[in-house]
Order: structure tokens, then sequence, then C-alpha cells
């Protein structure tokens, strides 16, 4: 166990979506790192979160069982999870609830707050905005007031970027600061180190081999990655790996089969070792219409790919345009096609692009970014 630099360990209560990528990614591996350095670590969620090993020292899990009811056509889950949190902060003694994505995350810990104040225990509450629980869902006129209350109520909020933080102030009644704490990679896991025969199942070896990684929902725009390998291919040899699972998947295959591009576009749905994937890689493709800081490419990044994205939301507080990656505009799409095709043309090129992405990654070290959710705990 490593030494911990304030007087003893914390004991936090770890709140967020089990699922893979995102905001449960950047929880988990916050969580593990946190126990790594002595601190207690419970998640609490409905399922254990995909990345999460819950036999590891520090770690525990404690899993929010619904209640169905007749009566009930959705089970209400914000009472479910508020319950468990309010029985783990009393049995585990804990300090702070650090909750991941607002929606309903951060109303079930104010109430929690709320009962156990009530009970005679003090708690913290930490909210960790990470995207469309600010920019798309957080919007809806439905969720809005909610969300606005319950950031209120938090004793402290971050946002994964600066983009984020100025619209979450822009749009949202908050009286509170923001303080930004980037997402970040773990180096030792996401690293260029390509798996020997692996890069030759998905390609032939003139070809380059491009990757997109997400959750297929609307917003990663699934369509564009097609349209956009698609103007590459009509250049240069190229083949192209589809990483996750989602509502547009189906869609997805339909056009590739429909575009006779079966055989050349490999979808391999989710994988646990999506690092290895991404280090036979040459450039990965994410044309999203937001991205509050895009997970996905920083660790495509740290495996040494530069990253295609759109020109939006907090990826230009990531990707250097024309340094380590490419930033696609609205209105430059067929430039941006262009641009890829030079670097994806040039081995020289891509090496300086591969170099540079690296580099940009190691900002973004878990042993940097760690220490500043550390010191905002004890802060409290
Ligand atoms: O907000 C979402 O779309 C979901 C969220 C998640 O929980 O999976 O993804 C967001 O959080 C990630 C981790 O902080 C960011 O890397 C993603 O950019 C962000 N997604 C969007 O903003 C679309």
């Amino acid at each position: 166990m490593n030494m911990i630099a304030q007087d003893r360990p914390l004991r936090i209560g770890m709140v967020c979506y089990p699922t893979y990528g995102g905001s449960g990614v950047v929880a988990t591996e916050l969580g593990k790192g946190l126990a790594e350095r002595g601190h207690s670590v419970h998640f609490i969620s409905n399922t254990q979160p995909a990345r999460l090993d819950a036999f590891r020292e520090n770690l525990y899990f404690h899993e929010v069982s619904m209640v169905h009811y007749p009566l009930f056509e959705h089970s209400p889950y914000v009472l479910a999870l508020t319950g468990k949190m309010v029985e783990v902060a009393r049995e585990q003694q804990l300090d702070l609830f650090h909750v991941h994505y607002a929606i309903p995350h951060a109303t079930a810990a104010h109430l929690a707050k709320e009962i156990l104040v009530g009970q005679g225990k003090r708690i913290r509450v930490v909210t960790t905005l990470h995207g469309t629980d600010i920019t798309l869902v957080g919007k809806d006129p439905n969720y809005a007031p909610v969300v606005s209350f319950a950031i209120q109520q938090s004793d402290v909020v971050t946002a994964v970027s600066e983009y984020l933080r100025e619209e979450t102030l822009r749009f949202f009644d908050c009286r509170k600061d923001v303080q930004v704490i980037p997402n970040f990679v773990d180096l030792q896991r996401f690293k260029p180190f390509a798996r020997a025969g692996l890069r030759e199942r998905f390609c032939l070896p003139d070809h380059r081999l491009l990757i997109h990684v997400s959750n297929f929902r609307r917003v990663k725009r699934i369509d564009r990655v097609l349209e956009w390998y698609r103007a590459i291919t009509n250049s240069i040899p190229a083949s192209l790996l589809m990483v996750g699972d989602g509502p547009e998947l189906p869609k997805a295959e339909q056009t590739v089969k429909e575009w006779g591009m079966q055989g050349r576009v490999h979808f391999v749905c989710k994988q646990d070792l999506v690092e290895e994937l991404c280090a036979v890689s040459d450039l990965m493709l994410l044309p999203s219409e937001t991205e509050s800081f895009g997970l996905a490419a920083l660790e495509s990044m740290a495996c040494g790919v530069p990253v295609m994205a759109s020109d939006a939301g907090g990826l230009p507080e990531l990707i250097g345009d024309g340094i380590n990656g490419l930033l696609v505009s609205e209105d430059g799409q067929m430039r941006g096609v262009q641009r890829a095709i030079e670097i994806l043309s040039n081995a020289e090129l891509l090496q300086q692009y591969r170099n540079a992405a690296l580099h940009r990654a190691s900002q973004y070290n878990i042993t940097h970014i760690l220490p500043r959710y550390e010191s905002l705990y004890t802060s409290l």
C-alpha cells in the first residue's frame, strides 16, 4: 500500500453507472487508485461496475436492489439508491459520497445527506459532472430544475473539462464554483504495445487500420464514422474496427452491408481489452455531436494513436489540431478527410502525430490527476 498524504485514510461512497465507457470508467479507475493509496472505497450501484475488481484490498461493492411492486410502472431507482447510500454510510462510517453523473445521483446524495443529518451523522457530497447530464439530458425541462437544485446542494462540484464547466454555469442556476478536474488515463495499461498477430486479424499488411470506440448512441454520430471511413478508403486502403455496443449498432451494421463494406469493417462489440485494439490501430475516428471530454480519445492517444474528432465540446482542450490529431468543423468535412488521408499515406508524418499524441496523453497520467481529487476530499 502506498503512503497517503493526510492524517487518516478516508471512507468514500462512490456512486456511478456501472456501464462501459464514460463516467462509470472514470469513477471505477479513480476508486481503484484511491484504494491503492489506502482509502476505503465503497461502490454503490445497481450492478458491479465493468472495470471493478471488488476483491482488491480496500474496495467494496454494494448492490442497489430494486423494489418491484405492481403499482409501479417503473420502479423508483432514486429511492432504492438513496436508501442504500444511507445504509452504507451508516454501516461503513463514510466520510463522503462522490457521485458521478448528476442524474439522478446528485439528487440521491442530497436526499441521503438530509436523512443522515436527521440521524445525527454528517457527510459531505462531491458531485462530478460528466457530460450529457448537463449538455443533453440535464437540459430537458423535466430534469433541469432538479439538476440545478442538486448541484446547488453538493458541497463541491467538479466538471471534467473547462467546456463543461462553462456550459454548467451558462445554463443552470448555479451559484456555486465548479472546479475543473480533467479525466485521466492509466499509462501502465494504455500504452503503445502491439500484441503480435492482432492487427493482421483485421486488416491486410498494406492497409491502414482505423478504429472507433463508443457506446453507439446518437450523440456519437456513428453514421459519420462510416462516412469518414468510406471517404478515406476512396483514396487509401484501410479497414475499420468498430468497438462497442448501443442503440445505433444495428443501423450501422445495415449501412455497412448496403455499402458492401463487410470484410473491411469489423464490429467487435464491447471489449475488456480495448487498449490492445487501440494499440494496433493507426487513427481513431470520433465525430461526436458533442463530447464533454472524450475519454476514448485520451485512451487512444495514450496508445500512440492520434484522433480525428469533431471540433466540438471539450475535445479541443485535449486534441491539438494539426499537432497530435485533427479537429473537423461542421463545414470542413471534406477538408478533414483530405488531411486524414495526407497523414495516413505518409508514414513519417503519421509517426510524428503518434509521438505527439503520446506526449499529450502523458499530461493526463492518473498519477497527476488522482491527488487533485484526494486534496479536494481532504479540503472538505
Ligand atoms: O454524458 C454521457 O454521454 C455519458 C458519459 C458517461 O457517463 O458515459 O460520457 C461523458 O463522460 C465521459 C467521462 O467523463 C466523457 O469522456 C465523455 O466525453 C462524456 N460524453 C459526452 O459528453 C457525450
